[in-house]
């Protein structure tokens, strides 16, 4: 019997202009273009899937631990979508391992699903070109689709896109701050639902994405960190005052975010060297160059305690 048996690895992504709202909701297509850069293999999963005729489900084994709930349905309905579109009929085994500690509260949806996608068709004997593979993953969580990516890339539509290759600016780090390890109490599935049928500060964040989009691929262009710095900063800020717009409201930021905003302010007074960006959750994605690192970290460590840090 032919083995259908593949692993692949995937990094997670932070995205610069957020993702948020679907144009439809089934095939998950956003309402906005988003520009992300993908991590390092600090943040990244691995996935070995195996198709196989013996196996009556689907099983999903996830850092170890056999998922049975939730987390495996996810899976199996991203598998029936790729069975539907192959014409395959065998059920699969999946075995996923995040690089960074379990329960960190770092979404590993991205980089979970653009692995398994990549694992999935290379198992199969498929070959498809990156926008298809990107157009596969986006079906797992729209995020995936920008993580089957290195270095710099946008998504609009159906699939992502690189705009630059990670060695047009390696420097670049995401220092990501661990505030809150717990699971978010809403996903962001259901939270950006909400906010497009409630909220009229995202109306008006739709008319003014764009241009954004527009100036954070110029400063990744020019390698202009300030510029850069300010722009993430400012589309995190609307995403999260969007949030509060929601009605009833979606809280991810705690009283420990807002303070990790103020060290970013106070290290930024002469010169700007870091740029905040929450995604859906408390934890905070600090994006500097490699030669502040240390000092971020510092000044983080100094103000909150001895916090856990994953550099990305
Ligand atoms: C992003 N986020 O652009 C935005 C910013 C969170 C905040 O994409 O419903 O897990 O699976 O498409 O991709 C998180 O949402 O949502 C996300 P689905 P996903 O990274």
């Amino acid at each position: 019997m032919q083995i259908k048996k593949a692993t692949a690895s995937a990094s997670s992504n932070i995205a610069f202009i957020k993702y948020w709202g679907k144009k439809d909701e089934e095939k998950i297509i956003p309402m906005n273009t988003s520009v992300s850069m993908t991590l390092r293999d600090s943040v990244s999963t691995t996935t070995t899937v195996t198709f196989s005729s013996q196996f009556p489900k689907d099983t999903l084994v996830l850092n170890g631990k056999k998922e049975v709930g939730k987390k495996l349905e996810k899976v199996s309905q991203f598998l029936d979508i790729i069975r539907k579109k192959f014409a395959v009929h065998e059920h699969a085994a999946v075995e996923s391992q995040n690089s960074f500690p379990t329960g960190c509260g770092i979404a590993s949806s991205a980089s979970g699903f653009a692995a398994l996608a990549m694992a999935s068709v290379e198992a199969l004997g498929i070959t498809i070109g990156k926008k298809e593979l990107s157009a596969l993953a986006r079906r797992g969580s729209g995020s995936a689709c920008r993580s089957v990516y290195t270095g710099f890339v946008t998504w609009s539509g159906s699939f992502a896109e690189q705009i630059y290759e990670k060695k047009h600016w390696p420097e670049l780090r995401d220092v990501i701050v661990i505030i809150d390890a717990e699971e978010k109490k809403m996903s962001s599935r259901d939270a950006m639902k909400r906010t497009v049928e409630t909220s009229d500060a995202y109306k008006k964040r739709l008319t003014v994405v764009d241009d954004r989009v527009e100036v954070v691929k110029q400063a990744i262009g020019q390698k202009d960190f300030p510029l850069l710095a300010k722009t993430i900063m400012e589309d995190s800020d609307e995403l999260h005052a969007c949030l509060k717009d929601t009605k009833p409201n979606v809280k991810y930021l705690t009283e420990k975010s807002y303070k990790i905003i103020e060290v970013v302010r106070r290290m930024n007074m002469d010169q700007v060297i870091v740029g905040y960006t929450f995604d859906a959750g408390p934890n905070a994605h600090l994006i500097t160059l490699e030669q502040h690192v240390e000092s971020v970290v510092q000044n983080i460590k100094a103000c909150m305690g001895d916090v856990s840090i994953i550099i990305g």
